[in-house]
């Protein structure tokens, strides 16, 4: 090695230690701020007095929940944990009477979630059930390159009827995720959660720990299969689920929370928490060091990527837990059917029945229909003029059955308004369906709730005690009933 390269060496080794030592004053100082910031002050103390958690029967000391999504359960096969996926095309009921077709995994898209020890041997056996290949993907997971899944280089994709066993040790730890590795089906729904729990617990120990996956279809009126191709999408789930058909987050006030974000699709959600901070403490590669945990309120979650938040629920109350995204928070936005509602707004290049996808000929993303339809194989609506917004009908509207139909609150001189209507047409009273998303969970919300929550939006309730155990015992009480299904569509 000649000298000038030693020397630079030399000083880079002095620049990094600076670094190190720098960093660990920053992580120190950090973790002041955390101690005194309102929620971190007492969760010392706190994991102090908890006692250790029993094992549960999966083996794991605080399993995972995932609202909406089926756990998977596996067989123990010679110290080898063997869980078995099925890739089908599955109806799933995204929103009260919106059934669409996706693509997932054992009847459920996304896909049973997995939860295993750091260190477990797995054999999981991938069956294919759709009418085209596929291939499983291990989202992180460092495993034999042939074990990996890509089709085509470290493996055959599996084809429709076949089956791939893939079997690996895993010794990592945090929220990973497998999906397809086919890209369109990945817009179908073909994503799951794999959890690895560490084999030594993390600290400070959660009391509760929750996983959701994101996800985005873009669907058209009156049609019940994403369209995979589209750049614009109207349908934002949490574990499969629109709001308010999410299930919230119920915990107890002064647990410590954990929750896990998932993302897999087009864009990237930044995530938000009302009336707590919290800290993230997890990313896709696993537990993050404690020097990493700034304060915040919003993850964004990019895609392809997970994100681990925790804090302490010390606020009581129901608190929003949302995608921040203004489109991300709404239901069925297609970009001429909010126009067309009006008496004298619409005036794109076809009718009503193609704006509403009722077409009678060619596809929706043709050259002919998708422009109109702001379906285009673009990201706009090229064919489109431009319409101001216009006065609401007199009477008439949208009515459906089922739904609350409050009497939206209007000022006098509205009309005479640019940019009326807005919001109060998008979402509130005349939204509100508190009956047809009834379940315990939702138990004690405020009356037309549900009008204001549309997409990727759910609940973190920090409950009372005795509120929370009531809900819990209702749960119970009502495991094995069917979801509701919306009267009359
Ligand atoms: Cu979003």
């Amino acid at each position: 090695m000649n000298k000038a390269r030693r020397k630079f060496i030399q000083s880079a080794a002095a620049v990094g230690a600076g670094l190190l030592a720098s960093g660990k004053a920053i992580a120190a100082q950090q973790e002041k701020q955390m101690q005194d910031m309102p929620g971190m002050q007492h969760e010392k103390k706190k994991a102090e007095e908890k006692p250790v958690p029993q094992v549960s029967q999966l083996g794991i000391a605080l399993p995972v929940e995932t609202p909406d999504v089926p756990k998977l359960p596996w067989e123990m096969d010679s110290g080898v944990k063997v869980f078995h996926l099925i890739a089908e095309p599955v109806k799933q009921e995204i929103f009260p009477g919106r059934v669409i077709d996706l693509w997932g995994y054992n009847g459920s898209a996304p896909g049973p979630t997995i939860q295993v020890n750091q260190g477990d041997r797995v054999r999981i056996i991938v069956d294919n059930h759709l009418p085209e290949a596929t291939s499983m993907h291990w989202h992180g997971f460092e495993v034999p390159n042939d074990m990996d899944g890509a089709p085509g280089s470290s493996q055959d994709p599996i084809a429709p009827g076949g089956r791939f066993v893939y079997e690996f040790t895993l010794h990592q730890e945090g929220t990973y995720f497998y999906h397809s590795h086919m890209a369109m089906q990945e817009m179908m729904g073909m994503i799951g959660a794999f959890i690895m729990h560490p084999k030594k617990a993390y600290e400070p120990r959660a009391d509760r720990d929750f996983a959701v996956i994101l996800q985005e279809y873009a669907i058209l009126p009156n049609n019940t299969v994403p369209n995979s191709m589209n750049m614009e999408f109207n349908w934002l789930t949490f574990n499969g689920k629109a709001g308010p058909a999410t299930t919230p987050l119920i915990v107890r006030l002064g647990d410590r929370v954990r929750i896990r974000l998932i993302n897999l699709g087009m864009d990237h959600h930044p995530i938000h928490l009302h009336g707590h901070t919290f800290a993230v403490t997890g990313t896709e590669g696993g537990r993050q060091p404690r020097s990493l945990w700034g304060p915040g309120n919003t993850v964004l979650v990019g895609v392809a990527q997970s994100r681990d938040v925790e804090f302490v629920a010390n606020n009581p109350g129901d608190w929003m837990l949302h995608c921040h995204l203004p489109h991300h928070m709404m239901n069925q936005m297609s970009s001429m059917v909010g126009p067309m509602t009006r008496k004298n707004g619409m005036l794109a290049g076809l009718g009503m029945e193609e704006g509403m996808g009722m077409l009678r000929q060619g596809s929706a993303t043709s050259e002919e229909n998708g422009p109109s339809l702001g379906r285009g194989m673009g990201v706009g609506s090229t064919a489109d003029q431009r319409v101001v917004n216009s006065p609401l009908q007199a009477e008439g509207g949208m009515q459906h059955p089922g739904m609350q139909m409050g009497k939206p609150e209007v000022a006098e001189n509205a009309n005479s308004v640019p940019g009326f209507p807005q919001d109060a047409f998008m979402e509130g009273p005349m939204m509100a369906m508190d009956e047809m998303v009834d379940k315990p969970e939702n138990l004690g919300l405020r009356r037309g709730w549900s009008g204001f929550m549309m997409g990727m939006m759910t609940f973190v309730r920090v409950l009372p005690p005795d509120q929370y155990d009531k809900i819990m015992e209702l749960r119970e009480k009502q495991q094995g009933k069917k979801p509701m299904v919306m009267p009359g569509m």
